[in-house]
């Protein structure tokens, strides 16, 4: 059974308590739910985590990487927040473990603030999806599951 990494970036524990106008009511362990319930549909095995650190989402992307190695990796969904604006260390660990990106944002960013505009993350994605709400979080595990 391959596995799906979903990871979170910085203030992403926060959905559902602020903010409803731009990202929804749902809660994080409400994505949780939704991404278990998507995996099981396709068999795939989930990996779910958010911090509000970088080195923390750098070394989840290195042992996401590990299984890619290994061929038990189907892709890795991630919403990095705020870091997809700023991080060149979260671009290099993607290439430099060259795992099946998705780059998720719950809202439209293109449709927001200019800064939100350029990711980092994109050159190294494989699939790139924002504005679809929380539901992106299954669509991305439709998605990979065909890969
Ligand atoms: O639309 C997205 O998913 C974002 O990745 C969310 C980030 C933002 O910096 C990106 O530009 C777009 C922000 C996540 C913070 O989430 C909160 C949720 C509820 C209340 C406060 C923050």
């Amino acid at each position: 059974m391959k596995t799906v990494y979903v990871l979170n970036g910085p203030n992403l524990n926060l959905l559902g308590t602020r903010e409803p106008a731009i990202y929804g009511a749902a809660t994080l362990a409400d994505v949780r739910t939704l991404c278990e319930q998507a995996c099981k549909r396709h068999g795939l095995e989930l990996v779910f985590h958010q911090s509000n650190h970088e080195g923390a989402l750098v070394d989840w992307i290195h042992e996401a990487g590990q299984l890619h190695a290994q061929g038990q990796l189907a892709g890795l969904v991630f919403n990095a927040a705020a870091y997809t604006h700023t991080s060149v260390a979260l671009l290099d660990a993607v290439k430099g473990t060259g795992v099946p990106l998705v780059e998720l944002h719950i809202s439209n960013v293109h449709a927001r603030e200019s800064f939100r505009h350029h990711s980092y993350l994109s050159a190294a994605a494989r699939a790139v999806m924002c504005g679809f709400g929380v539901a992106g979080y299954g669509l991305a595990i439709d998605a990979v599951a065909q890969w």
